[in-house]
């Protein structure tokens, strides 16, 4: 059986923080693998294609301004039901909300900004896990 596979990224904020080992020592420390890991300075073009999904809506372009901003940390990651298991980890959306234990709600901070900087993004199921790794593990 081949485990379950998921993209991890470390935005921006979190690795402009210092916060790229503290993250990834949360997601080993469950007990994930690490299979592929990669610093990437996105272009407009990938950023645009990951977050197809979010296209028109308002923090569309404030997003795509902040997840070019600077480098981020790519992870392939595998492990038991690690897609469900590491948005678990990371927490809600909303660092402000978010709950304490999780990477979100312990480090995230509410700046007011236009769009959440909220440390992380996993996938969110099988398909776009799929896709996502595609993109950048191409
Ligand atoms: P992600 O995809 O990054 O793991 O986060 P998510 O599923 O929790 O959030 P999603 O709804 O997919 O939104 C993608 C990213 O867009 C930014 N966002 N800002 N109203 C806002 O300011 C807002 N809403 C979404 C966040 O960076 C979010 O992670
Ligand atoms: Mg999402």
């Amino acid at each position: 059986m081949t485990a379950e596979e998921t993209l991890i990224l470390v935005k921006p904020d979190g690795v402009a923080r210092n916060l790229t080992g503290e993250i990834l020592r949360r997601v080993e420390a469950k007990g994930y693998r690490i299979v592929d890991l990669k610093l990437v300075n996105a272009d407009r073009t990938l950023l645009a294609e990951h977050y197809a999904e979010h296209e028109g809506k308002p923090f569309y372009e404030p997003l795509l301004e902040f997840m070019g901003s600077g480098p981020i940390v790519a992870v392939r990651a595998s492990g038991n039901r690690v897609i469900e298991g590491f948005r678990a980890l990371a927490g809600a959306t909303d660092p402000t909300t978010a709950a304490p234990g999780t990477i979100r709600g312990d480090l995230g901070r509410d700046w007011g900004l236009a769009v959440q900087q909220n440390l992380v993004h996993g996938s969110d199921s099988t398909l776009s896990a799929e896709r996502e790794l595609g993109l950048w593990f191409a």
